[in-house]
């Protein structure tokens, strides 16, 4: 690995892209005279094995893209106006300091709210600034827009939210891909379902919207949004049914069976099909491949858990492979983010350091429109300063336009670290600089693969920009936290790395690029002797944990309040379910849609929907569509197609509003409701109506 402060000559560096994505691919970059020329997949990586994408294959345009951020801003137009002069780090951190000491004299630390979201997954970059905002005593955000759902109702059955690694899905000879885009959102696991195949593995889809990866599968099933618990319970009814159950395994390895048996005696097919909409024999046909096909894995990641009773979906799905006795078998079981293995690596504790002694405030992250309001969101008062690092959240959070009316607050001091001037930096009072990742050392803890990688700064940073460490050492001398006070909030990136990952050799690692999580099974099983970590030692088929949480014992189909079933008062006002997804191969969530080569290739955003529905709303393609609800409204052209369901409609996400007509983007109509349990989102538990314009 070469250092990096060779400004002569060219040589290359090795890197791990840091975007929120399953694959954490490891790059090399090459540097001529201090300029980053090429940056291209290592070959030499463990699972992305040389390839990146389309979008980070052009990262390099992001990093030098002449619309980079390059010095601090202050704002010297209206909020959301744009309009912003440069001012020296000098400047905007004296800045800083007085606002925020007025505001923790006047309100209390609580009415400082840092944001920090999923625009660089690396360990420091998100976890070193808790030292900062601790010793602050700001408020803390619960919750996540992404993961947090997944994991919870995982871990209510299996008690972690640890699960098989997916590179082990190339044993498998049947893939339930649920809820996951495979192709377009985790691209690198693709190539291994093919080598499945290419044995005989068969791979079946399940998702409401005939995606990419459904195109590639060998049978696709379509339920409703948000009913995928209905399907689950009438294959389960199938298996006992039919015998098809491995009685030794759930007698020794599971709580519960009887009773789930009597509750799953009344979903028939018959019956969940009039809730999900997936013909009766295909659910039979579904449950029958699953109870005769050995070794059979389930996989999913993020998008079954944006709906309101998003735990639920994943405490129920997590039953399945308990009554196949799947996790017997290599290549069995149910694999899906496995950040809870690769995150051991690194004492996440060690580099946040909390303060025991000190509470903090906290507040749903989800919540964003209600807690930004002028209305206090608790007796702690209203928020008054917002703190958004690596993050977009007026485009990625939920009743978008709330939590526009929230940043426009003028009572509101917004401090905006970016790359770019995002839809949310508009608003801010003060835009700082950040360093991209070939900028910056870091480690990457990946989410779907076991290996981290370690992350070596290729170029200087571009302008003034600063990292998030930097940052946050900036901001704790502008608070008067100096060294002498308070050293561990000024240790720098190397210290922090050597005394966080007390397992991992850190020059070995920073030598060979990569390293795997040791905690994950030789074996490839995760839970090769069936014992689990829940209160029983047993996989939870009734879990008395939920009943005490005030949530059903079983798994248990609930329809969401935005649904016919939920509020059909409602549902006859606006009779289409929403979905918001990620739709393009060259977006990264809200990273690269504005920059050349990849907003206007993907064209613009559209709504979707059926034949028969545009007919019957006197709509044709192209022709513009006002799709509203009681949060917002949005125009945009329709787009015919025959990848949804009737009543079922798709607005793309990741369009900034300076993209969208009329400068609204899909989270102003999605629904803020938090999830079921895990403190999530429920994007996808939405209803809206549409006329023509
Ligand atoms: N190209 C690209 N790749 C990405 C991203 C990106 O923006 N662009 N984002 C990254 C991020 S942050 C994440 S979290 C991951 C997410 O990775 P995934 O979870 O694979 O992606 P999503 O698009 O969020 O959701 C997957 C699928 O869930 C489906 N879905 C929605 N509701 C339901 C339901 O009720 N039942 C079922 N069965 N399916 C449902 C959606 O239609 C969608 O096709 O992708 C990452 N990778
Ligand atoms: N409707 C709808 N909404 C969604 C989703 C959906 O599918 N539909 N998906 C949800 C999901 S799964 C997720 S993860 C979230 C993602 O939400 P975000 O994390 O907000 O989105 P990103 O676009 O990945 O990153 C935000 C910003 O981080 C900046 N950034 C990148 N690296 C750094 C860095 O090192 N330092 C600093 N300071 N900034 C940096 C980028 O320039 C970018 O503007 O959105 C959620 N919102
Ligand atoms: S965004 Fe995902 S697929 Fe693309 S380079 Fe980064 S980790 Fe790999
Ligand atoms: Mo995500």
């Amino acid at each position: 690995m070469t250092a990096i402060d060779a400004t002569h000559g060219t040589h290359t560096v090795h890197g791990t892209c840091h975007h929120d994505c399953p694959d954490s691919c490891g790059w090399q970059v090459t540097v001529t005279d201090g300029v980053a020329v090429q940056l291209r997949g290592n070959p030499d990586h463990p699972y992305s094995l040389g390839e990146l994408c389309p979008k980070v294959n052009r990262m390099l345009d992001r990093v030098y893209s002449p619309d980079r951020i390059t010095t601090p801003l202050r704002r010297v137009g209206a909020k959301g106006e744009g309009a912003f002069e440069p001012i020296t780090w000098d400047e905007a951190l004296a800045e800083i300091g007085t606002r925020l000491r007025h505001i923790v004299d006047t309100d209390g630390p609580g009415a400082i709210v840092p944001f920090i979201s999923a625009g660089n997954q690396s360990a420091l970059a998100i976890l070193f600034g808790e030292r900062f905002w601790n010793h602050l005593g700001a408020a803390t955000l619960t919750g996540a827009l992404c993961g947090a759902v997944a994991g919870a109702g995982t871990a209510s059955t299996l008690g972690t939210g640890k699960a098989l690694d997916p590179t082990e899905l190339r044993h498998s000879k049947l893939v339930l891909l649920w809820g996951t885009n495979t192709r377009l959102t985790n691209r690198h696991l693709w190539p291994i379902l093919e080598e499945a195949r290419a044995d005989g593995a068969q791979v079946v889809v399940i998702d409401p919207i005939r995606t990419i990866t459904a195109d590639s599968a060998d049978w696709f099933v379509q339920p409703l949004p948000g009913t995928d618990v209905a399907l689950m319970l009438a294959m389960m009814h199938v298996l006992i049914r039919d015998r098809l159950v491995d009685t030794d395994w759930v007698t020794a390895h599971t709580l519960g069976f009887d009773q789930l048996a009597a509750h799953v005696a009344e979903w028939t097919p018959a019956r969940a099909e009039a809730t999900c909409g997936v013909p009766a024999a295909d659910i039979e046909r579904l449950a029958t491949m699953y109870g005769t096909i050995r070794p059979a894995a389930i996989r999913t990641l993020i998008g079954a858990e944006h709906h309101e009773h998003g735990a639920m979906f994943f405490r129920t799905i997590t039953c399945l492979p308990a009554l196949v006795g799947a996790w017997r078998d290599h290549g069995g079981g149910y694999a899906r983010s496995v950040g809870t293995w690769s995150n051991e690596l690194v004492d996440g504790l060690a580099m946040m350091r909390p303060s025991a002694e000190r509470p903090r405030r906290q507040l749903p992250m989800v919540r964003m429109a209600e807690f930004l309001a002028p209305e206090a969101p608790d007796d702690d008062g209203p928020v008054r300063a917002l703190f958004v690092i690596a993050g977009n959240p007026l485009v990625v959070v939920p009743n978008a336009e709330g939590v526009r009316r929230g940043l426009a607050r003028d009572d509101l001091f917004t401090v905006v670290h970016e790359h770019f001037l995002t839809d949310t930096a508009r608003y801010a009072d003060l835009v700082l600089p950040a360093t991209t990742q070939i900028e910056s050392v870091d480690v990457v803890p990946a989410w779907g693969h076991l290996w981290m990688g370690w992350n070596e700064p290729a170029i200087a940073p571009i302008g003034e920009s600063v990292s998030n460490t930097e940052l946050h050492r900036r901001l704790a001398t502008a608070m008067g936290f100096t060294p002498d006070v308070a050293p561990h909030l000024h240790d720098d990136d190397m210290t922090v790395l050597r005394e966080t990952m007390p397992t991992v050799d850190v020059d070995a690692l920073r030598h060979d690029g990569w390293v795997k999580a040791h905690s994950y099974p030789a074996d490839g099983r995760p839970f090769p002797d069936g014992v689990f970590p829940t209160a029983s030692g047993k996989v939870e088929f009734a879990s008395e944990l939920l009943g005490a949480l005030g949530q059903p014992v079983l798994p248990t189909f609930v329809p969401a309040t935005e649904s016919p079933a939920g509020d059909p008062d409602l549902a006859a006002r606006f009779p289409f379910a929403l979905l918001t997804p990620k739709q393009h191969t060259r977006f990264l969530n809200t990273s690269y849609s504005p920059l050349p080569k990849h907003g206007p290739l993907e064209g613009a955003p559209y709504v979707e929907m059926v034949a028969e529905d545009a007919a019957r709303l006197g709509l044709v393609e192209g022709q513009c569509a006002v799709v509203h609800n009681d949060r917002s409204s949005l125009e945009l052209p329709v787009k015919i197609t025959e990848r949804l369901r009737p009543g079922v409609v798709a607005v793309p996400w990741g369009w900034w509003s300076s993209q969208h007509p009329d400068g609204r983007t899909a989270n102003a109509l999605t629904n803020d409701s938090l999830t079921d349990w895990g403190g999530g989102v429920a994007y996808s538990s939405t209803l809206v109506a549409i006329r023509p314009r």
